[in-house]
């Protein structure tokens, strides 16, 4: 196996033997498939839209959600990757049909192979082979000569890393995408556009540096308008977050855990718990749901549990109650928990119960909530005996951020408030990541701290006072890693009252970045042509040096200085 698609990646340069994040060599191979068969669906389904006008809502739904099923820590099953392979061959089998129906023809050149895909065909080609697959055997075999390797022999490091680029963002909007669509919120031009950064994938243009960069550029354009549709989609169904104190202590009581970010699947957990007696806590994350009214009006939203991702073996083994998992992150689940635990959506671990939606989208939560209630829960005594905690506040999106702008920009423009920073995105197990730690002690009083995704793990707990001479916090926390959006919103608006720019506020952006997630926000990011970010704590392994010096170039893209986080404290006040 050879992947390189996370910041976690083994040596950071790529986990050959077995993922860090405990992906199996078969299990790689069957996720390149799969990616792979999704590339020859995705080209056949751009034919059908631009030569013939065919739509088709199954295939673009099963798209989104199938290279999501391939993101870092979603999912480690090989028999939902089977079921995902033969689903895009049955798909690839009906759109053909659909196409053959209206008398249209595909152009010799629609499955042309090309040499990145080594001895395989055109995935086009490969999906319309009328032989019927092996059992998950056969597919690991093929898998196994559908990975990287054979791109890095055909175009070299450089290009094949920067196609790997496209991929990552492609599946990162993908996944954002896929949780509006989960909300009700699509937009056709973004399954249109996913697809076609697929199909170009399949073409000779793909070979071009200049071509594939201006694709990455392009998905950071539509994962834009992702992320907003997003917004719409949380804010339009929940309402706007409004600053919220969550309590970290249990309180007595059945208990089910929810992690993850599907804030549509808390709902229903909400929805099917009323009045069971079962207290539903938040988890990852899930945390900023408690902002929403929509959410935060269920009065068995009992509080938040845990910290983030990597620690969830010790979080989940202490927890009295059912788990429920909704998207990444996931892990190889303990002895002491593998029973009370289950996945939903993309998700999926080996041996593990997987609940699925019905043909009407209905999710039944049964099995989650009876094991809830056979496990013990919190008692009276442990609620006793637990150190207290004191309540975080969540619930900064736009909307809260934006009604405080006034004594905000008072604050600058009297001096008060000389720096605010924006510390976003991931958590992770590594020691370079004691950096981000370590940046929150060297900011100034006079500063202030918007923080989004699991990075916030690292200081949510913690009181940083408020913004000298107003009641406003110091570090406002703007939700999950997709809630980016909220903090574009807040800088544009700031830009419009100082007539200025983004890149000239004073304003930085110090992402830690995970997983492919990451990727389309950083595209976003560079596509709107926000300057200077700082990313770490290291560059991704798929960028070579000579792609990382065009981003710097470009963008004066900063590598993170995690030897010294005082220095880039310093840098940039
Ligand atoms: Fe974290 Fe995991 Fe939200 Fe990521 S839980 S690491 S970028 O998947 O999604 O911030
Ligand atoms: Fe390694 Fe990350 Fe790939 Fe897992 S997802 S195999 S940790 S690079």
């Amino acid at each position: 196996m050879m992947c390189y698609q996370c910041e976690q990646t083994k040596g950071g340069t790529g986990c050959t033997e077995i993922g860090v994040c405990g992906k199996t060599p078969e299990v790689a191979a069957l996720q390149d498939l799969l990616i792979y068969t999704v590339k020859g669906l995705a080209s056949l389904a751009h034919h059908a839209r631009t030569a013939a006008g065919i739509e088709d809502q199954e295939v673009n739904t099963f798209v989104n959600g199938a290279i999501f099923s391939t993101l870092t820590n979603v999912n480690f099953a090989d028999d939902r990757f089977v079921e995902f392979v033969n689903d895009s061959r049955r798909l690839h089998a009906k759109l053909s049909a659909k196409l053959a129906a209206a008398g249209v023809s595909l152009p010799a050149s629609a499955s042309e192979s090309q040499p990145w895909f080594g001895s395989m065909p055109h995935p086009l080609a490969w999906n319309s082979q009328a032989a019927a697959l092996g059992g998950v055997g056969d597919m690991i075999e093929i898998g196994m000569q559908t990975g990287i390797a054979a791109r890095q022999e055909a175009l070299g490091e450089t290009l094949a890393g920067l196609q790997e680029l496209l991929t990552y963002g492609l599946k990162g909007l993908a996944a954002y995408a896929h949780h509006a669509e989960a909300l009700g919120h699509t937009d056709a031009k973004v399954y249109a556009d996913v697809q076609e950064s697929l199909h170009f994938l399949c073409t000779p243009a793909a070979a071009d540096l200049g071509a594939v960069l201006d694709h990455c550029f392009k998905a950071g354009a539509t994962n834009f308008c992702v992320m907003e549709m997003l917004s719409v989609a949380h804010t339009s169904t929940f309402g706007h977050p409004v600053p919220t104190p969550v309590s970290l202590n249990p309180v007595p009581g059945k208990a089910i855990l929810i992690t993850g970010h599907d804030m549509h699947d808390l709902h229903l957990l909400l929805e099917q718990t009323a009045g069971t007696g079962i207290n539903v806590y938040t988890h990852g994350e899930m945390l900023p749901a408690h902002g929403y009214p929509g959410l935060k009006k269920y009065p068995h939203l009992a509080g938040h549990y845990g910290g983030a991702w990597y620690r969830q073996k010790v979080d989940f083994a202490s927890f009295p109650g059912s788990i429920a998992v909704t998207t990444n992150c996931v892990l190889d689940p303990l002895t002491a928990y593998k029973n009370n635990i289950f996945t939903i959506n993309e998700t999926g671990l080996s041996g593990i119960p997987h609940i699925k939606a019905d043909a009407s989208g209905n999710k039944d939560f049964g099995p989650i909530i009876r094991r809830a209630l056979e496990l013990p829960g919190y008692t009276a005594e442990d609620v006793q005996r637990l150190p207290k905690k004191k309540d975080v506040t969540v619930g900064f999106g736009h909307n809260a951020v934006l009604s405080v702008a006034p004594q905000v920009i008072d604050a600058i423009q009297s001096g008060r408030l000389e720096h605010i920073f924006l510390v976003g995105g991931c958590d992770g197990s590594e020691p370079q990541r004691k950096y981000y730690s370590k940046l929150y002690q060297y900011m100034p009083t006079n500063t202030m701290v918007l923080t989004l995704g699991c990075g916030k793990f690292r200081i949510f707990d913690q009181d940083f006072g408020n913004l000298p001479g107003t009641n406003i916090p110091r570090l406002l926390d703007m939700g999950q890693c997709n809630d980016a959006y909220s903090a574009l919103v807040v800088a544009t608006e700031l830009a419009k009252v100082f007539k200025t720019d983004v890149n000239s506020l004073p304003l930085s952006l110090d992402l830690s970045w995970f997983e492919q997630k990451a990727v389309a926000v950083l595209l976003t990011l560079l596509h709107l042509g926000v300057r200077n970010i700082r990313l770490g704590p290291r560059l991704p392994a798929f960028l070579t040096p000579e792609a990382v010096g065009v981003l710097v170039d470009k963008f004066n893209l900063i590598p993170a200085n995690v030897a010294d986080p005082a220095a880039d404290m310093k840098m940039m006040m």
